[in-house]
């Protein structure tokens, strides 16, 4: 079945539905074209290696960052129900400001290339998107507040994950589903329908490099993790890609956990809430999982800024209980 087919009969009928469609019917554009880029860009010129500039958050662009960036804010823009968007690689969000889309109902959040420093060593890189319902008045200019929601008010998140396949996972709120790129086609079908993130499992996925700045609880987890005296009693295997969005993926399908917790060089978690943490939350949630600071659910954050950061703990049910029980 294809995702066209799959959202024409799933997706509650409603005057919104042909806007939501238009805006997923982006997203698989734009994430076809990055695929075929992925594909081929160690052959490509001007494709691989670092654009030469740094983002907002003082992290080194790829170029194929920008070249994600742009081709996910042209298909934006292009749909007609996108009203305007934030990224990770512009310091401020952007309003389309076109006639039609003054009047748009939606805004998305999204990293283009989440991952890209594994794209010169053809590792999984994803794109991860948010949307959510303008607050702003129509026919007006996007502002600040459509951006800052709590991610509970999220009408539909996802990721596409470019990998040994490229999947797109989707949820608008009742469940979990995923598509996989038919690369003869061009078309995404639906090959993972009401995914379930298994309760636990014995993976944990951390940069480990980290364990001797983070708070003692977190420390302690992991032993626990590599000890005997765990509920499998053995220990777990540590796996960690270094693509958030390719690390969740595993935990949503085999189970496990995820952790960035607080360090010293990022004093309040590396990654971004309003277009890492909040899209992946919404998914976890749908599919069973948790996600948590370590201490709060991460949806229900009120944002202050666009590139705002959050410790991050998700996956597994019981798994991110079991973690956040180590700290004070
Ligand atoms: P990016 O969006 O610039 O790629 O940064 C986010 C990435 C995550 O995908 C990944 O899990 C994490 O940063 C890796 O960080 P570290 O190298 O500190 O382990
Ligand atoms: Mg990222």
């Amino acid at each position: 079945m294809t995702l066209q087919h799959f959202f024409d009969s799933e997706y509650p009928k409603s005057s919104n539905s042909r806007d939501i469609w238009s805006v997923i019917d982006a997203i698989t554009n734009a994430s076809v074209k990055v695929s075929d880029d992925l594909k081929k860009a160690a052959l490509l010129d001007n494709v691989l290696g670092a654009q030469g500039g740094q983002n907002i958050q003082g992290e080194d662009q790829q170029k194929l960052d920008v070249i994600a960036d742009i081709a996910f804010i042209d298909a934006f823009k292009k749909s007609g129900a996108i009203t305007g968007i934030g990224s990770e690689e512009n310091e401020k969000f952007v309003s389309f400001d076109t006639e039609k889309s003054k009047d748009a109902d939606y805004v998305v959040l999204f990293d283009p290339l989440d991952g890209s420093s594994n794209i010169d060593v053809n590792v999984s890189v994803g794109t991860i998107f948010s949307i959510y319902k303008r607050l702003s008045q129509y026919g007006e200019s996007t502002e600040l507040k459509d951006f800052l929601q709590p991610g509970t008010e999220q009408t539909l998140a996802g990721y596409v994950l470019y990998g040994t396949s490229t999947m797109l996972v989707l949820t608008w709120g009742s469940g979990v589903h995923g598509f996989t790129l038919d690369p003869d086609t061009n078309l995404f079908i639906l090959s993972h329908q009401d995914m379930k993130m298994p309760v636990s499992s014995r993976l944990y996925a951390m940069n480990e490099g980290n364990i001797q700045e983070c708070e003692p609880g977190i420390a302690s987890y992991i032993k626990y993790c590599q000890s005997h005296d765990n509920d499998y009693e053995g220990p777990y295997s540590g796996r960690y890609i270094g693509s958030l969005v390719a690390d969740f993926h595993r935990s949503l399908i085999k189970g496990g956990i995820y952790i960035y917790p607080n360090v010293p060089a990022a004093p309040k978690g590396r990654l971004r809430l309003l277009y890492e943490c909040n899209p992946l939350a919404f998914i976890a949630e749908q599919a069973g999982g948790l996600a948590t600071t370590g201490r709060i659910r991460i949806l229900e954050i009120n944002p202050a800024e666009l590139h705002e950061r959050a410790p991050l703990f998700i996956g597994s049910k019981n798994m991110v209980q079991k973690a956040m029980s180590f700290l004070s």
